[in-house]
């Protein structure tokens, strides 16, 4: 029975190159830029799936049972992901949250730029919550006969060409866009397969839930403020308040509001003005991924988020995404 449930089931391989043949004057390049992460994120989920076994608890410079060397999960999934991008020699340029600096790969004349956060939520790990890599894809600007250079790195949302996530979770989830709607893998961790889950994601135009750390709340504007107190009030209709959930794994967070609907909001706060998440691969990659599943993502300013200007490559951004009907009225509040 089982051997004939998964011959129902798409690949993602299968899934790429069905997007391909679409997708006229594909070359490959990017179905195989998006088989290398999937292949980076199988590695990543099999080490994070046994990190509390091998002792891989965000130590550093400790040994693990067999007295070799403990990379820190993060570090680890840092390595993979270079590594696995490398690979195909389509990738130029990769700028990850854990170097200071963009990383050139050997190859100079590759077409693509990724950014990324290779292990987000990596201090949920000692206390097993999920956790997950952020990405997103731009092609290069400079002259392929050159070296790549900054303005490969300082780009604006609006230039991404594919961006996703993998949620390290009770099951690992590849969640993806290239511009035409969101699709969601799951991993079979035996086959070490991504099957298709939902081909399109569509957000809930309204959901009863926001997603706020709320012992920020002091320093937040007084639009959050009056915002979640609002969340709070029974609704007229349902005679129920909004749910708060909140993870404190931006993955997590974003992925729930996706599929449930709501609203994730990490505020600018007077410690922090520009809001702690990282525009370009953490922001910029999630609010494609909202829109397209048909929410909106948009900074303090009320800025489409991807159409904020990046000046620095860790540059942060105050974001509040979700569904299209909570974004709004938060909005409104901003006014
Ligand atoms: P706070 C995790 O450390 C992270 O970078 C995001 O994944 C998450 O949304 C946020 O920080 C949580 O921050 O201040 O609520 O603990």
């Amino acid at each position: 029975m089982v051997s004939q449930s998964y011959a129902r089931l798409m690949t993602l391989e299968e899934f790429i190159i069905q997007g391909q043949n679409n997708f006229k004057g594909a070359t490959g390049e990017l179905s195989q830029l998006l088989r290398d992460i999937a292949l980076a994120a199988k590695i990543i989920s099999h080490e994070v799936n046994k990190a509390g076994i091998t002792n891989i608890l965000g130590l550093d410079g400790s040994t693990n049972v067999q007295g070799e060397m403990v990379k820190r999960l993060d570090l680890f999934s840092n390595e993979q992901m270079i590594s696995a991008l490398s690979r195909s020699g389509n990738v130029c340029l990769i700028v990850s949250e854990e170097n200071d600096k963009p990383v050139r790969t050997k190859s100079s004349s590759g077409k693509y730029v990724v950014a990324m956060d290779p292990l987000d939520g990596s201090s949920n790990i000692d206390v097993n919550v999920s956790i997950g890599t952020i990405f997103s894809v731009f092609s290069r600007k400079s002259n392929i006969a050159d070296e790549p250079d900054e303005s490969d790195a300082l780009q604006v949302g609006t230039d991404q060409i594919a961006a996703g996530f993998v949620l390290y979770g009770s099951s690992t989830t590849l969640v993806y866009t290239t511009g035409r709607g969101v699709s969601v893998f799951t991993l079979d961790p035996g086959l070490g397969e991504f099957f298709l889950s939902e081909p399109t994601v569509r957000m809930p135009v309204f959901g009863p839930t926001f997603s706020f750390n709320e012992g920020h709340i002091r320093s937040c504007s007084d639009a959050v403020k009056n915002y979640v107190s609002w969340c709070k009030n029974p609704d007229k209709v349902t005679g129920k308040p909004q749910q708060c959930r909140y993870i404190g794994s931006m993955v997590s967070d974003v992925y729930r509001t996706l599929l449930n609907g709501g609203i994730f909001m990490y505020p600018e706060t007077d410690k922090l003005p520009d809001g702690k998440l990282r525009l370009l691969y953490e922001c910029y990659p999630m609010a494609f991924i909202v829109e397209q599943a048909g929410g909106i993502a948009i900074d303090k300013n009320k800025r489409r988020i991807m159409e904020v200007p990046l000046s620095e490559i860790h540059q942060r951004s105050s974001v509040y995404m979700g569904s299209s009907r909570n974004v709004t009225k938060l909005m409104e509040f901003m006014e």
